[in-house]
């Protein structure tokens, strides 16, 4: 198939996406869609709400962006993006954050320096531009200042009256779209469609291939040992320690075939790591319960510790589902997990001080980093 007809496609969905959103009145008075063709011009789509009027004059005095103007010249008809394809997208009207994970913490600077643009559109625009990292703008109304933004929703004690924000809507689901269709891109965070919201993922970016982070640990200092629902909808920084959330995770392993990678670090230094063929959590309803499949790798080492047995359910320390009658294994050990029988203490997210328990091969390490990451397939 051409990348014409795919890009067809994709607005084909991508239309059908957004209409679908226009039955909700508030979301839909709130939303403002850009289109990009590939000659790089962009127009307010047709039945998008837009409540300003798009300016031409895009601001060029930045001397970076020049310079990647040059720097990408084979680009320029495509327009001014990693891939035309992606600078399409929605921007929506940043509402407060509730959820740090989910909306992202809001960085200490943007990541460039403000400028004066002519409208709030061209600011958006510059966010395309620059997409990734830029996933959401602010306009002040007063002086015509921009800003880019990596991060989601509108940051707390902020007047609305003066400045606007948006934050994009992409049409990549996971790591492994954003890999494909930004041949440039490198591990970092990016924001990914989740059904009706956008939310921030970490991407691990290898040889073009694109890895979303479900589960990373630095080291033993962050708490990983949370409630049922905290599981459920994911905790921590995504620039540091975190659990994605079993929500998440299930939504988007229920979209297609996703390898699992994992790996972990002992504290003498060791490395252990298993890419298996499958993965895939069920709904909450059935307990997250986790399906597995066999490891795959050439070097593949210690995969099978990490897992007592496909088909098991995830469990809290406040909500027992494992199939040991005499003890909730969540609380034995702390952390979330798929536990059957308690005798695998060896999970990634349990205490690390007491994960001494762990038999792979014939050391018995303490974990002290781990990440788990899953690949579209
Ligand atoms: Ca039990």
């Amino acid at each position: 198939m051409s990348t014409n007809y795919i890009s067809i496609i994709f607005f084909f969905l991508y239309y059908c996406f957004f209409f679908s959103f226009s039955l909700y009145p508030s979301f839909s008075s709130a939303t403002c869609v850009l289109r990009c063709d590939v000659q790089g011009i962009c127009y307010v789509a047709e039945g998008a709400v837009c409540e300003f009027i798009e300016d031409s004059n895009e601001d060029t005095s930045n001397e970076n962006e020049h310079e990647r103007h040059k720097r990408d010249a084979h680009q320029e008809n495509a327009g001014k993006g990693n891939n035309p394809n992606l600078r399409s997208a929605i921007f929506v009207l940043s509402e407060r954050c509730q959820n740090t994970l989910r909306c992202g913490r809001k960085d200490s600077n943007p990541i460039k320096p403000p400028t004066k643009v002519n409208s709030v559109i061209t600011c958006c625009l510059n966010c395309l531009h620059f997409y990734p990292p830029c996933t959401s703008i602010s306009f002040k109304k007063s002086n015509a200042e921009c800003k880019l933004w990596n991060f989601l929703g509108l940051p707390f004690n902020h007047n609305t009256d003066e400045m606007i924000y948006y934050s994009i809507k992409p049409y990549v689901t996971d790591c492994s779209q954003i890999a494909k269709t930004l041949p440039r891109s490198k591990s970092g965070r990016y924001a990914v469609a989740y059904g009706r919201e956008t939310v921030l993922v970490v991407c691990e970016i290898k040889d073009k291939e694109g890895w979303t982070v479900l589960q990373k640990r630095q080291n033993s200092s962050f708490n990983f040992n949370r409630t049922w629902e905290e599981y459920r909808r994911g905790f921590g920084d995504l620039r540091s320690d975190f659990w994605l959330g079993n929500e998440f995770i299930y939504k988007l392993t229920s979209g297609g075939k996703f390898h699992l990678r994992i790996e972990a670090h002992t504290r003498t230094g060791n490395v252990f790591s298993a890419t298996y063929a499958s993965f895939k959590i069920r709904q909450e309803s059935e307990n997250y319960k986790l399906s597995v499949g066999d490891t795959i790798g050439q070097n593949d080492d210690g995969g099978h510790a990490f897992f007592e047995a496909s088909s098991t359910s995830f469990s809290t320390y406040d909500r027992d589902n494992d199939q040991n009658k005499d003890k909730n294994c969540a609380s034995e050990g702390g952390g979330g997990w798929w536990f059957r029988l308690c005798w695998n203490s060896c999970y990634f997210n349990g205490l690390y001080t007491l994960s001494s328990k762990c038999d792979i091969n014939i050391e018995q390490p303490q974990l002290s980093r781990t990440i788990m990451m899953i690949k579209r397939v």
